[in-house]
């Protein structure tokens, strides 16, 4: 069995992977038609600089993102370390491409070229990646203005303060706007992931979202659908029962609930007896007919608690919550007894029907049989009743495991 926390983070890391490689191509994009555009200004002397030392820098970068992106999509994951680095290279570019381009006047375009970065991260990343980002901005930018002043350029400290502290504010708003995009997303995923395994028990959280979005409307609309899924999936459509799977999950929920409250819970499983004559003297469609009756009557005598099931063709379970094994024995009696006094009636004739009924009780101590054991307990009492002739309820007790 895979751990759920550990695949979580393996969707993440694969999430990461693909992220960071369609971002590699923009990334390069962006970097030759900026670049490019640059050497090509410092060739026809419009901008300051030797066009080599750009030329380098964006082959550097383009080298570095590149080869990160060959690894990532050979590893096919991607974690902090990748997205770490890509970002320090991301702001080493725009440092030494800006500081071989640009004389220090012109050093606030590292803070506009920096909101490329923040985007790219804070989007995709969340807002701690991007934090930090911002955090590195400043201080380099604040470094390099630093530098710039001590070598005698024109720059006065409380213009560059208030341009980054302008910058700051912008970038804040945004990463704390934002910020939650990444891990709304991945909320989003986890319910449809959880939906994908038949779990449709939580909503998306609507209120959370302070600034609604298309994220907001698409877990509207997920909960819009919840409901009619978890009946599609959960549900016998011939009997409007619970299927399967819906038992399952019913069961394993319950046990779980016993355990912590203590409780007892006894699970029933149900056969109809020589039901395949039914199916040879009627035809199959008779036969549904009947089942579908079955169900009905099952639903009927069932407590509020308690949970219906077609769990094979012709074979019922329910659980019943809070119910000690002289409970569950005793309703497994008054369902045979339902089934055999029901007047089922086809084509004018009436039907004699009879169930065979195997009872297993969980006790809600520590030695309690997993959902899957109790299961195969009631299977096993069920089978007894059906050597012992049919039309019969048998209560698991430990020993009819052994009995032939
Ligand atoms: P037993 O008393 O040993 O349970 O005899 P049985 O004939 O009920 O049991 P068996 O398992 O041999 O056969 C089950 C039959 O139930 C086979 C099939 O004809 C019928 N059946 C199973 N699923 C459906 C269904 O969805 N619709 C209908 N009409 N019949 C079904
Ligand atoms: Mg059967
Ligand atoms: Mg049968």
């Amino acid at each position: 069995m895979t751990h759920p926390a550990r695949t979580d983070a393996q969707a993440l890391q694969r999430a990461n992977a693909l992220i960071l490689q369609w971002q590699a191509r923009v990334r390069i994009g962006v970097a030759l038609v900026a670049g490019g555009t640059a050497i090509l200004l410092q060739y026809f002397d419009l901008l300051q600089g030797r066009p080599i030392s750009l030329l380098v820098a964006m082959a550097g970068y383009v080298a570095v993102i590149g080869g990160l992106a060959v690894t990532i999509q050979h590893r096919g994951v991607a974690g902090n370390l990748e997205i770490g680095a890509t970002v320090v290279a991301d702001l080493l570019f725009i440092f030494v491409s800006t500081l071989a381009s640009s004389s220090p006047e012109y050093f606030e375009r590292i803070l506009i070229l920096a909101f490329f970065v923040l985007h790219m991260t804070e989007s995709y990343f969340g807002r701690e990646h991007a934090s930090v980002a911002l955090l590195v901005v400043i201080m380099g930018y604040l470094g390099m203005v630093g530098v710039g002043i001590e070598r005698g350029a024109q720059l006065l400290w409380p213009q560059e303060f208030w341009s980054v502290t302008l910058f700051a504010i912008a970038a804040g708003v945004f990463i704390f706007q934002y910020g939650g995009f990444q891990r709304r997303l991945q909320n989003l995923v986890t319910l449809f992931h959880n939906a994908e395994e038949g779990d449709f028990n939580t909503a998306y959280d609507v209120s959370a979202d302070l600034y609604p979005d298309a994220i907001t409307s698409v877990g509207q609309a997920y909960n819009r659908v919840r409901t009619q899924l978890a009946s599609m999936v959960l549900s016998d459509p011939l009997t409007a029962c619970l299927n399967r799977r819906g038992f399952d999950q019913a069961v394993t929920r319950e046990i779980a609930r016993s355990a912590r409250a203590g409780s007892e819970l006894s699970l029933i499983s149900i056969d109809i007896d020589h039901f395949k004559s039914v199916n040879d003297t009627y035809g199959h469609l008779a036969g549904d007919v009947i089942l579908r009756e079955v169900g009905a009557l099952f639903v009927q005598t069932a407590r509020g608690a308690d949970m219906v099931a077609r769990t094979g063709g012709e074979e019922f379970s329910v659980l019943l919550p809070d119910t000690n094994a002289l409970g569950g024995y005793k309703a497994a009696l008054r369902m045979c007894e339902l089934v055999r006094t029901h007047r089922f009636m086809l084509n004018g004739k009436r039907v004699q029907l009879t169930v065979s009924i195997g009872v297993a009780t969980a006790s809600g101590t520590d030695d309690d049989p997993g959902a899957l054991s109790l299961k195969q307990r009631a299977d096993e009492a069920l089978y007894a009743a059906k050597r012992g002739g049919r039309d019969r309820a048998r209560a698991w007790n430990g020993e009819l495991a052994s009995v032939g």
